[in-house]
């Protein structure tokens, strides 16, 4: 059996490439997870979220408990048999969901009380509770139970929730069942305080954890003080394992991330997008609705070979979106996760190179580009 860890391959400035071993199977960092919240990257097949070169995925806690229920999962052989991926499966705690998505939740010292956003009916979550739903789903890896509040916040406000959440993780790993080839991450809070986020940093290693991932980021604050924070706060976190910024985010904030030595994200961006017809490109954005589309035969990226572009015009997707045809997000979502795992490719192969800064120069251009 593997052991879970992560190997550094190359470093180049602050960016990191590697390979996390699970047993799963292995992940080339960076990396990032296509978000499969309810078990499935919405509107994709696993062998289209496959073909793409995705590595590992992010199911959800908070969903997946409610519908259909761990216990229902675990009966039918766990969340990788049952949604049909047999790579690395990373499971969000539910803390962040509970309190973004859950209506009427009460807060404790002990956990969360909260009514279901599916039916009203009433749940907790716990540390402990979290972690024991989490091995029922049998995810690779297991994330700690936290809370994360949304910036801008008092410094006292964001300092008390940080150590509920630093005593939660604890309590998350006394309930960790540590089996060969999966892992456990802490997840650093303190908003943009240098102080609070370099206690989070000590608490969590001093417990112990096979990942860290940043959390309490992307919650209002903008990228400017999102950069700041990692900057002060990436140089802190133990350098032989493996660094995960939570819900982060467009291209630009990946690499800017990975320059500051982050190796992996997830984010609803790509799928999110693909679903509204706004399409990821090496020249920005594109809205597939937009009427200049509508005679376009050539595809939405040259250098993309998902099915969408391999196979159709823009005018075709721009027709599905127009006629509220179901295949314009399947193949949207498909060509959006594509271009993500092409990018987050693009900038490994540059840092086993050696050469991220040019790369980087150059993607921002391009961004920045007029559509070609
Ligand atoms: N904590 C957890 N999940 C998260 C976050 C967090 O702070 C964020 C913040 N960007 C996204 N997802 N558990
Ligand atoms: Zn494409």
């Amino acid at each position: 059996m593997t052991r879970f860890n992560w190997t550094c391959e190359s470093m180049d400035g602050n960016a990191r490439a590697g390979t996390l071993h699970t047993a799963h199977g292995p992940v080339a960092t960076p990396t990032f997870m296509p978000v499969g919240t309810v078990g499935t990257v919405k509107a994709m097949t696993m062998d289209a979220v496959r073909s793409t070169g995705a590595g590992i995925v992010l199911g959800n806690t908070y969903h997946l408990m409610l519908r259909p229920g761990a216990e229902r999962v675990r009966q039918l052989g766990g969340l990788h048999k049952f949604m049909d991926w047999s790579g690395p499966i990373l499971t969000d705690s539910g803390g962040f969901q509970v309190m973004s998505l859950g209506a009427l939740r009460k807060l404790d010292q002990d956990g969360v009380t909260f009514k279901s956003h599916i039916d009203g009916s009433t749940h907790r979550l716990t540390p402990e509770s979290s972690t024991d739903i989490q091995h029922a789903l049998d995810a690779t890896i297991t994330m700690c139970f936290d809370e994360c509040p949304a910036l801008p916040a008092p410094p006292e406000i964001i300092a008390k929730s940080m150590r509920l959440s630093m005593r939660w993780a604890a309590r998350s790993r006394e309930a960790f069942v540590h089996r060969e080839g999966y892992g456990q991450f802490g997840i650093v809070q303190g908003g943009t305080e240098t102080d609070l986020r370099a206690e989070s940093v000590k608490a969590l290693t001093d417990i112990g954890f096979e990942g860290y991932a940043i959390g309490g980021l992307a919650v209002g604050e903008g990228q400017e003080l999102m950069f700041a924070t990692l900057d002060t706060t990436v140089p802190l976190m133990p350098q032989n394992a493996p660094r995960y910024l939570m819900g982060v985010g467009t291209p630009d904030d990946l690499l800017g991330s990975v320059m500051r030595g982050v190796d992996m994200f997830d984010c609803v961006m790509p799928t999110r997008a693909g679903r509204t017809a706004r399409a990821y490109t090496e020249r920005g954005t594109l809205n597939l609705r937009n009427a200049r589309h509508a005679g376009d035969a050539r595809p939405i990226s040259p250098h993309c070979d998902c099915l969408a572009c391999s196979r159709h015009s823009r005018a075709y997707l721009h027709h599905l979106f127009r006629a509220n045809e179901i295949l314009g997000p399947m193949l949207l979502t498909w060509h959006n996760i594509a271009y993500y795992q092409r990018l987050m490719r693009q900038i490994r192969q540059a840092i086993l190179e050696g050469r991220l800064e040019t790369l980087a120069t150059q993607l921002r251009a391009e961004w920045a580009a007029e559509d070609w």
